[in-house]
């Protein structure tokens, strides 16, 4: 029997040592074929992602795929932008734009706006700051890359752009691995609302359900990083699959698992091993353990083999004001409420619940060693 073609992957990420780990694997994943990479802001800003993309995809000897670049500010600060483009250019009257600002932010939340300009504002500078060191200033993981002289470079359209175009290349064919805050995602929606129905999938690391989050006790940090756009997709109504902290802190890679990727022989392994110190060091000071959870990688493989997961259906919200801002609350909607509330008639989604522990780890580490 002739083999499916191995499934098309776009993966958006903010490169970040765990998406490092993400993208090697599903370049050694022949289940799988990477037809491009997105960009984003999260475990550095946009530009040092974009960066690293292209560094990562140069030592693999993979400068055949494309890296689109992503938004540099969140959903809400680009519809503001785009609102005040399109009503100072005079493509929309000025009571349009007002009523779908406020339609979009709601009455008594305008200031949140504001909020956002200022929030960015200070993210830009710090990372500004930080690219030079190295380090992030959100609490994420890269390195400085060393940047070899090879001329490569993004491609020419916005990541949104770049999701769209091959959404409608190839309909129904394409999943998308979202391995960082959910803004370009979202953009792709608002720019083209039947991007919903032409993505194949999109498969998301994001959430944390029925446990702590990782920025605070509310939020996981890639939702944390604009619930605007997360709340845009869990409620797009496309095949959704997400993948939580409840289940990614299952899957730990431990101390003596790093040591075998040092003395494999495999190209990979010997570069992560390098780069995993910090990971390693965060782990030793935030969890007070040996190892590091496999947030990127898991859902990684979930699109690959979705089987090495349980999950459960339901609507999917997200907080975006308050201390709880970030939060993702899953309604499994097996009680029918009196009142309409604000999770009826949005389409459900999947989201994990158990995880192959086990086999998780051992696929990550055959195929990194061995690369
Ligand atoms: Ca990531």
């Amino acid at each position: 029997m002739a083999m499916a073609d191995p499934k098309k992957i776009i993966i958006d990420t903010d490169p970040g040592i765990d998406d490092a780990m993400a993208i090697f694997l599903a370049l050694r994943s022949p289940e799988i074929k990477v037809i491009g990479l997105t960009t984003i802001y999260g475990n550095v800003y946009t530009t040092l992602a974009t960066t690293n993309a292209l560094h990562l995809l140069e030592v693999a000897g993979r400068t055949d795929i494309p890296v689109a670049e992503g938004s540099h500010v969140s959903y809400s600060v680009n519809l503001f932008a785009f609102l005040f483009y399109a009503h100072s250019t005079r493509k929309c009257p000025k009571v349009s734009c007002t009523c779908s600002l406020i339609s979009f932010l709601g009455e008594n939340n305008l200031w949140r706006l504001h909020t956002f300009l200022i929030f960015f504002f200070v993210q830009c500078q710090e990372s500004d700051k930080a690219s030079s060191s190295g380090l992030c200033p959100w609490g994420g993981w890269t390195w400085k890359p060393e940047l070899s002289s090879a001329k490569v470079e993004a491609d020419k359209k916005s990541a949104a752009e770049y999701l769209i175009e091959q959404a409608n290349l190839y309909p129904g064919e394409v999943t998308v691995v979202a391995l960082g805050p959910l803004t370009n995602i979202a953009l792709a929606i608002q720019l083209e609302p039947a991007f919903t129905k032409r993505i194949g999938q999109i498969v998301l690391l994001g959430g944390a359900y029925a446990v702590n989050g990782s920025v605070n006790p509310a939020a996981e940090t890639n939702i944390f990083g604009d619930p605007e756009a997360a709340d845009v997709v869990f409620t797009s109504g496309a095949d959704l699959l997400a993948i939580g902290m409840n289940v990614t802190r299952q899957v730990i890679m431990k101390d003596h698992d790093r040591d075998k990727l040092g003395q494999s022989d495999g190209m990979f392994g010997k570069y992560l091993y390098k780069i995993l110190d910090h990971y390693f060091s965060y782990h030793r000071d935030a969890y007070s353990m040996k190892g590091i959870y496999l947030h990127d990688p898991t859902a990684l493989l979930a699109a690959i083999n979705p089987s090495l997961m349980t999950y459960t259906e339901g609507v999917v919200r997200v907080q975006t004001t308050g201390i709880t801002r970030g939060m993702t609350l899953f309604f499994n909607k097996q009680k029918r409420f009196n009142k309409e509330t604000e999770w009826c008639n949005k389409p459900t989604v999947k989201v994990a619940v158990t995880v192959d522990t086990p086999a998780v780890v051992k696929l990550v580490m055959e195929r990194l060693m061995y690369s």
